[in-house]
C-alpha cells in the first residue's frame, strides 16, 4: 500500500518517504545491421515475421537501417533477445543472405 513507508524525520518532524528499491531485470536492444547484399524485401519480411511489425512499419524501419547503417528493432529480456537474434541469424543463413542481427545491454 502506498503510504505504508511514511516516516517522520526526527529533526524536522516532516513526513518523509523511503522508496524500497524495485529490482528490474536488465533489458537488451536487438539491432539489425545494413549490408549491400541482403534484399530489402527479405529484411521487411524478417521484421514482420520475428518482430511483429506491420508491413509499413517494417518497410520504414528497413529503410532506416539502409540509410543509417543500423537500428534498434526491439527491446527484450535477455532470453527473448537471444532467441530473436538466433532466429534471424538462422533464417538469414538458410537463405544465404549476410544479414546481421545483434543484441546489446540497454
Ligand atoms: N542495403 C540493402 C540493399 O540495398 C538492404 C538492407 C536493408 C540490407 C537493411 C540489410 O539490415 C538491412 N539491398
Amino acid at each position: 500500500m502506498s503510504g505504508d513507508d511514511d516516516q517522520t524525520d526526527g529533526e524536522s518532524g516532516i513526513a518523509t518517504k523511503t522508496r524500497p528499491k524495485t529490482q528490474r531485470p536488465p533489458m537488451y536492444k536487438v539491432m539489425i545491421l545494413n549490408d549491400d547484399y541482403t534484399p530489402m524485401e527479405f529484411v521487411v519480411h524478417v521484421l514482420e515475421r520475428f518482430f511483429g511489425l506491420s508491413h509499413s512499419q517494417a518497410f520504414e524501419l528497413m529503410l532506416t537501417v539502409h540509410k543509417k547503417g543500423l537500428a534498434v528493432v526491439g527491446v527484450f529480456s535477455f532470453e527473448v533477445a537471444e532467441t530473436k537474434v538466433a532466429q534471424v541469424m538462422d533464417f538469414a543463413r538458410r537463405h544465404q543472405h549476410p544479414l546481421q542481427c545483434t543484441m546489446e545491454k540497454e
